[in-house]
């Protein structure tokens, strides 16, 4: 096995790279982490506050620079790449970032990979894989075709294929994971079950879009973050791993347990625009992952996670309500 003893993690101030850092803090005393980060709007300095100096420090900058990746790759023995434009609804309205960070940005990690024999991961999204019909007894597969929707699932196919032909031709040496939506502390409140959540904080009536019945399949950003150490440290080289924890639900029973769990009604919110393109359902089959590594999710009752996920909210006030008014003029001038 791989043993690493100081990565870089790029976007390692958004919800699920800052949850990746704790959590190798937390279980990897022996593992320095470089957080390389842009903070944009979704990156925040308080999601590492508190770890120890000696183990985590942050570089402010952007994965784009080359200049800046040449001076800080030597001497690291892999880069985790979580740093991305994250949000579907945020590329329909401009793509251009996410071209930038999501493609752009893969392309010069890959370069300096290869140039520093560095072992990278390339965190991606079963997005990649485009949509299933509701119903249909199908789940993604590792080798199923890419057919991405949105400009977002785009750029990060885009920069899966860069990973890909990075490794057949430089022999990099690279994996890379699809996972599922994540959910719990730390996510932005522009994602739906924040959003939902601090809405009701606000009394603010939740938003659904469409009938409601895309499905996703949710898994805790803590069982994703395990499942990355062991795909980085027990992966095959070359190889891709979609990481799911059978949690396949829709956004109205979502939105339902969420109004259930804090006292609404369950008709108190409001039906809103459908998001264009929007996806039908996302489901992952991880058998591969649970066969090769021996993988399995921790936090397998939904209710309970949740009802963690809106305890955190509710204890943290001070960290969301700084973006929520700037959140919803954005939703408001797309009419969501
Ligand atoms: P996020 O938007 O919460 O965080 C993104 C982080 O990247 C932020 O800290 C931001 O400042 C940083 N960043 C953005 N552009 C940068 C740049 N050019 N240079 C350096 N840093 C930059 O995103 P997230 O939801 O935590 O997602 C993290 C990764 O996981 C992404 O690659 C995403 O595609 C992938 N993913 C997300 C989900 C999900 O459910 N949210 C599911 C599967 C995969
Ligand atoms: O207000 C809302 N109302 C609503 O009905 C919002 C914000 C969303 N939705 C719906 C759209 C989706 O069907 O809820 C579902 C989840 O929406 P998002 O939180 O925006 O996530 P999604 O588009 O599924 O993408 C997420 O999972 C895959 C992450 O944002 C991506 O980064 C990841 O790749």
């Amino acid at each position: 096995a791989f043993k690493p003893r100081n990565i870089i993690v790029t976007g390692g101030c958004g919800f699920i790279g800052s949850n990746f850092v704790r959590w190798v803090a937390a279980n990897h005393p022996e593992c320095h982490v470089t957080v390389l980060d842009k903070l944009t709007y979704a990156g925040n300095p308080e999601n590492i506050a508190g770890l120890p100096a000696s183990q985590v420090e942050l570089v402010v900058g952007d994965v784009c620079d080359a200049g800046l990746l040449d001076r800080l790759v030597p001497g690291h023995d892999a880069i985790v790449h979580y740093a991305a434009e994250s949000h579907n609804d945020n590329s329909i309205a401009d793509p251009e970032p996410f071209v930038q960070t999501n493609v752009v940005g893969t392309y010069r990690l890959l370069q300096a990979a290869r140039k520093y024999d560095v072992r990278y991961h390339h965190v991606s999204t079963d997005e990649v894989y485009g949509d299933l019909a509701l119903g249909e007894p199908r789940r993604f597969e590792p080798d199923d075709p890419y057919r991405p929707s949105s400009p977002y699932s785009s750029t990060k196919a885009s920069s899966d294929l860069l990973v890909r032909a990075w490794h057949r031709t430089y022999g990099v040496r690279a994996t890379i994971s699809n996972c599922s939506n994540n959910y719990g502390p730390y996510q932005h409140v522009e994602k739906f079950i924040p959003r939902q959540v601090t809405n009701v904080l606000c009394g603010i009536r939740p938003k659904l879009y469409g009938t409601g019945e895309n499905v996703r399949d949710w898994i805790h950003t803590e069982d994703h973050s395990r499942a990355v150490w062991d795909i980085l440290t027990r992966g095959r080289i070359g190889e891709t791993y979609l990481i799911g924890a059978n949690g396949e639900r829709s956004n109205i029973d979502v939105l339902r347990e969420i109004l259930r769990q804090m006292g609404r009604p369950e008709d108190d919110f409001d039906w809103v625009r459908d998001r264009p393109g929007h996806d039908r359902r996302y489901a992952i089959d991880p058998t591969k992952l649970e066969r090769e590594l021996g993988w399995e999710p921790l936090h397998t009752d939904f209710r309970e996670g949740l009802a963690q996920t809106i305890e955190w909210y509710r204890d943290h006030e001070g960290w969301w309500r700084p973006a929520k008014e700037a959140t919803e003029a954005k939703y408001a001038a797309q009419g969501r």
